[in-house]
């Protein structure tokens, strides 16, 4: 479509050094030519446009002591994306590699992953290329401290909700909020994924992965692939990639490999899922500290080998562009069945689509793990209900949420394409949603 190739060439030029955000951007793009045709009234109102363009950018400085007394300063960052279906509502990234093009794709993928959730939440995303391995709790906090020193008069609960991702976890959303409540003074739902104590949501920690793997049981059952006693591999060993794991256990798959940015582990028999959560979240150690423990396991050097591993379901949990084409082709030659997403955009366009083409089924982040903003929707709202569900009515929340994200992003692939092609379906679906919204809303 003439339109559509336009406006990749648009975004082409002007945002040029971002490559993630053009390769967000273009897969989504590339979905929507099978719509617009349907929908000339999206054209005429410009709502591809405006999607593509953040509402707001906001970048600022983080100037903090270090323990040693040193001056250090870190660039912080919040694009608040879209907020046709409700606030800004996206996590906050702490990894050296965070620049605007990730935060930038990360916003964008949210504002779909928001609206099939069905919850009335917007997109955006933040963070700071603050690398928070080997701090101490006290640089941490000064550094969170400063982060709100500059974040807090751009959010609130009715305009700008930030949660945790990569880096950012209890800790840091504890010290964020503390920040925020004594610049503001105001206690509000300003921040999900906050501690129990303190207006937290039961089951938000684990969030994430469990929603994954009810996604995952969902695509598989409705292909009659039994995920009993099936092996497994997932990527990552923080909060995504543990709780997947305890899930994937729990349905009855053998989870035989786990990374961190260093290695990954394997072994054969099934791991100890206890004892990596022992090491990454407690402990904050290096995943090749298992081996103290076990000493017979496989350990080696690089994450990306861990997809040669021969697995049914490959769940990539760490981070964006782990699996490339070649790691694709691996995983169908090895046998793979289902490929799920727990971190955002973990496969390149290229193996994404050649899963597809070779009739794996794939899981898209923006449906596959989107339990974890959905239970931050459901902590706004017992916030805002001043009470707290427990764990048995937010699990049944989430995984109706979860079933009913899958119902919808496969009958919209029916409709549009390929009943199998869950791509198009997550676009299409998460589109129609907020592009009605924005065109009842005129020209804002
Ligand atoms: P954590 O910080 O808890 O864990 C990240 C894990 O991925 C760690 O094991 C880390 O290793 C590894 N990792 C991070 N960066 C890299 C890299 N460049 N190369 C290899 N490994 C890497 O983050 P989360 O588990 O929260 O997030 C993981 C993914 O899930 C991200 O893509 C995030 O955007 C996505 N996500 C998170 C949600 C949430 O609720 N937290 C919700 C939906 C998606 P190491 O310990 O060595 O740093
Ligand atoms: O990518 C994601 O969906 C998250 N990091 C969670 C966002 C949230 O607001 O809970």
């Amino acid at each position: 479509m003439e339109y559509i190739s336009e406006l990749k060439k648009k975004i082409l030029s002007r945002d040029k050094s971002e490559p993630e955000f053009i390769q967000a951007t273009s897969e989504v793009l590339d979905s929507l030519s099978l719509v617009l045709n349907d929908h000339p009234e999206y054209i005429k109102s410009g709502v591809v446009e405006r999607l593509i363009e953040p509402e707001r950018q906001i970048i600022f400085r983080v100037p903090w002591v270090d323990d040693a007394g040193i001056v250090r300063v870190n660039r912080g960052y919040r694009v608040e994306f879209n907020s046709a279906i409700g606030p800004y509502k996206g996590g906050l990234r702490f990894h050296s590699s965070v620049n605007l093009g990730i935060i930038k794709f990360l916003g964008f993928e949210q504002v779909f992953k928001n609206a099939l959730t069905g919850l009335p939440m917007g997109g955006g995303k933040g963070g700071s290329d603050f690398d928070p391995h080997g701090k101490s709790d006290g640089e941490i906090m000064r550094f969170c401290q400063s982060f709100m020193s500059e974040l807090y008069r751009h959010i609130g609960q009715f305009k700008d909700v930030p949660a945790g991702d990569i880096g950012v976890g209890a800790r840091e959303i504890g010290f964020l909020f503390g920040q925020y409540k004594r610049l503001a003074n105001e206690y509000s739902g300003v921040l999900t994924g906050k501690g129990l104590s303190y207006g937290g949501s039961l089951l938000r920690t684990e969030a994430t992965g469990y929603g994954l793997l009810y996604f995952l049981k969902a695509m598989c059952d409705d292909h009659g692939f039994d995920l009993k006693d099936r092996i497994a591999i997932i990527s990552g060993s923080g909060n995504v990639a543990i709780y997947a794991a305890y899930k994937a256990k729990e349905l009855g798959l053998r989870v035989v490999a786990m990374s961190d940015s260093s290695g990954y582990i394997y072994d054969p028999q099934g791991l100890d899922i206890d004892l990596i959560k022992e090491i990454k979240e407690v402990k904050r150690e290096r995943i090749k500290t298992y081996l103290d423990t076990y000493k017979d396991v496989q350990y080696h050097e690089g994450s990306k080998d861990i997809w040669k591993i021969k697995c049914d379901v490959a769940l990539p949990c760490a981070t964006q562009n782990e699996m490339d084409l070649e790691d694709a082709k691996e995983l169908v030659l090895n046998g793979v069945k289902a490929v799920c997403e727990g971190a955002n955009m973990p496969l390149s366009n290229e193996a994404a689509n050649y899963l597809v083409r070779s009739r794996v089924l794939y899981g898209p982040a923006k449906a596959a793990n989107a339990g974890g903003v959905a239970v931050s929707g459901l902590e706004m709202s017992q916030n805002s209900l001043r009470l707290s569900w427990d764990k048995d009515e937010v699990d049944l929340k989430l995984q109706s949420i979860m079933n009913n994200i899958y119902q919808n992003v496969s009958k919209t692939a029916q409709k549009y394409g390929d009943g199998d092609n869950l791509i198009i379906g997550a676009n299409i679906a998460g589109f129609l949603k907020v592009a009605e919204a924005m065109r009842l809303q005129g020209v804002v």
